[in-house]
């Protein structure tokens, strides 16, 4: 066999089994890690979660004294260089009285997601939860009083929601030895070990004894953790939560799973299991002035990309300080939910396209056994794939099974479509092989 044809038959060949390997330190050790495999199936089958980004930084939602402060909603004290004193005062405004976490859940749901993500504590320190380690929480802080973590866990439990935490372990602008504050404290008289061992562990520590079961941990600016300290996360929540998968921005290449930069999606399949955490508008915690949004064409388009891709698709919303998740963001996800209602098989649990490079075609096609899922984003009157080397059997819409005349030979396999387009947005065709 030519080169190039072992290569393309050893991708056919993945779909059926995919080589799991867990990356280790440096990439250089490559082991098959069983416990790791049990752990991450949830996640292979869900493909779809809920980020939320929701602290202190919702109150000012991008203004700071009467002046916009650009960039991203939630890194505000950062940007504005608001010191800890004045920042912190912000909390006894926090009172978020429309916070419904059964609310929150079940969009969660029915836009089709399958876990969410929310922030216990973002870069400015905040718990939002209730904390032992400190007073600077909701529980202690603000005239809400409310654990909401406690309420979502949960609504998510109830309603079949996977809950998971994302946590700054690094970056804290409100502890002296931490990360990121060089406004208030020297950087030169850090001593990041305290902060750690007095903050960063122990509220770890809480996230996984006082909220049941979480799918994952999600670390997030690793900057210049060490190995060690990385290393000691990790353990944490294998000591405590031994199915709780830990995402891969924990540092060291010690997580589960890889987690691509934010609102990076990558140009073409990737083998190892990973994610792509993204927004609706531009920022993740809420913003008065984004209103860049996304239409929800673009966001089906990415999900279905992300999966024939081999990933999963994280996105955000940024709820306002009153507890509402803003209007857009529910009309974009409800629109998902109704996309995935009808062609949700095409997505949960599918695999990667075999058909390479994938951004060459203006389709996307993912898989499962004996049967291929080919989305179109543009109705035309035929399909037409490359090779396909097993023998298509069947050709139908997914939407209600009409099938499909269809024409294969050993270069292309040629589907006549119906003159109109099953769905306005993104119509999937399923060619069954052998
Ligand atoms: O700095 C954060 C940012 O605020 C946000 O939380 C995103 C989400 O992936 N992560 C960091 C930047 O990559």
């Amino acid at each position: 066999m030519k080169r190039r044809e072992t290569i393309k038959a050893l991708v056919w060949a993945s779909l059926a089994t995919t080589v799991n390997v867990q990356r280790a330190r440096g990439g250089e050790q490559k082991v098959v890690d069983e416990a790791r495999e049990r752990r991450i199936k949830w996640f292979r089958e869900a493909k779809f979660g809920m980020f939320i980004h929701w602290g202190l930084y919702a109150i000012p939602a991008g203004i700071w004294k009467g002046k916009e402060i650009p960039g991203l909603g939630e890194w505000i004290m950062f940007r504005a260089r608001i010191p800890v004193k004045e920042y912190a005062q912000l909390a006894k405004q926090f009172n978020p009285t429309k916070f419904n976490a059964d609310e929150w859940v079940q969009l969660a749901k029915e836009a089709g997601q399958r876990y969410l993500v929310i922030t216990a504590k973002h870069h400015d320190g905040f718990a939002m939860y209730d904390s032992k380690v400190t007073d600077y929480d909701i529980v202690d802080a603000t005239p809400f009083g409310r654990d909401p973590m406690k309420e979502l866990s949960e609504a998510c439990r109830k309603h079949g929601i996977r809950f998971c935490f994302y946590y700054s372990h690094v970056q804290d602008w409100h502890h002296p030895d931490a990360v990121g504050n060089d406004w208030d404290y020297d950087p030169s008289q850090k001593n990041f070990a305290r902060y750690w061992e007095e903050k960063a562990k122990p509220q770890i520590r809480e996230l996984l004894t006082q909220y049941g079961p979480l799918g994952l941990m999600w670390f997030d600016t690793p900057r210049n953790i060490s190995y060690e300290h990385a290393l000691e996360a990790v353990q944490l929540v294998r000591s405590l939560q031994p199915d709780c998968l830990v995402n891969g921005r924990v540092g060291h290449n010690l997580g589960d799973y890889r987690e691509m930069g934010d609102n990076r999606i990558p140009e073409d399949v990737v083998e190892e299991d990973w994610e792509v955490p993204a927004t609706i508008n531009d920022t993740w915690g809420y913003k008065v002035t984004d209103n860049n949004w996304k239409p929800v064409e673009r966001l089906i388009f990415n999900l279905v990309d992300i999966v024939s891709k081999g990933g999963n698709y994280l996105l955000n919303v940024g709820p306002t300080a009153e507890g509402i998740i803003p209007e857009p963001s529910v009309e974009r996800l409800l629109a998902m939910g109704r996309w995935l209602k009808v062609n949700g098989e095409a997505i949960y649990g599918a695999g990667r396209s075999p058909f390479r490079p994938v951004n060459k075609y203006p389709w996307r096609c993912t898989t499962k056994p004996g049967k291929l899922f080919v989305t179109l984003f543009q109705w035309t009157d035929t399909l037409e794939l490359p090779s396909i080397p097993q023998q298509v059997t069947r050709a139908h819409l997914l939407v209600d099974g009409t099938s499909l005349k269809f024409n294969q030979t050993p270069e292309k396999v040629v589907v006549r479509l119906p003159s109109s387009a099953p769905d306005p947005i993104a119509s999937v065709v399923v060619l069954e092989i052998e």
